[in-house]
């Protein structure tokens, strides 16, 4: 039986990026439903009762939500090719570990820059930086994240640097002046067509977040 796989997504979401680019390292075949995040549809909200958020894969009739679990999952369940996650217990906790501070850090403090004013802003754009280094220094002089393999980490992160032209317009800073090598490690994976063809144009991500700005009030 030929194998389904659905991915619930957003066409500008970093979390639904990560799946796309996962899947895309895996040469897994899928179908991609769009789904309209302000009028959610039955298919999302029985999909992902609990958060009602996208992405969700659906793998043979199965459901799995949240991303950085669906990118393990699919890490799991495609094996051909090369490992997203080091084989090795503690390198995995680590790629875990920076994945996570990837999510609790990076989305909120990034959001914070168009979403906040004055002060506010000046606060965000200052902290964002500072987590940028924090992982620019664990990058190193790295390839990539967990060494000379693209993997969970870089995965994690690597969606947002279509939204990274609207964090520098709106906090007017520029990424490649604060964390150089990370740029240089941003190019390298824009190298790889599992990226460069998932991830939009950030200048349609500005757009948007110039929709968001005025449906949300924030002018
Ligand atoms: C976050 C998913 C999420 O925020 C993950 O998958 O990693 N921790 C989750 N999805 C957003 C779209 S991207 O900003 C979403 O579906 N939002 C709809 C809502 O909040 O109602």
């Amino acid at each position: 039986m030929a194998e389904s796989v659905v991915l619930l997504d957003f066409w500008a979401s970093v979390f639904g990026l990560r799946v796309r680019i996962a899947l895309a390292e895996k040469g897994v075949e899928y179908e991609y439903k769009e789904q309209d995040l302000f009028n959610k549809g039955p298919l999302l909200l029985q999909s992902n009762p609990i958060h009602k958020k996208i992405p969700v894969l659906i793998h043979n009739g199965r459901t799995i939500c949240e991303s950085l679990v669906i990118v393990q999952y699919i890490d799991e369940v495609w094996t051909d090719g090369s490992l997203l996650l080091p084989k090795d217990p503690y390198q995995r906790a680590i790629a875990r570990f920076w994945a996570d501070y990837v999510d609790k850090k990076i989305y909120e403090i990034g959001s914070k820059i168009w979403k906040s004013k004055g002060e506010a802003k000046e606060a965000a754009k200052k902290e964002f930086i500072e987590c940028l280094k924090l992982l620019e220094g664990e990058l190193g002089d790295k390839t990539y994240f967990g060494g000379d393999t693209f993997g969970f980490i870089d995965i994690a992160l690597i969606p947002f640097s279509c939204w990274f032209y609207s964090y520098e317009t709106e906090g007017n800073f520029s990424i490649e002046k604060e964390c150089p090598k990370l740029k240089m490690w941003l190019k390298r994976c824009m190298e790889r067509e599992s990226v460069s063809k998932a991830l939009p144009d950030p200048h349609k991500v500005y757009d948007l977040v110039g929709f968001l700005k005025k449906k949300f009030g924030i002018e």
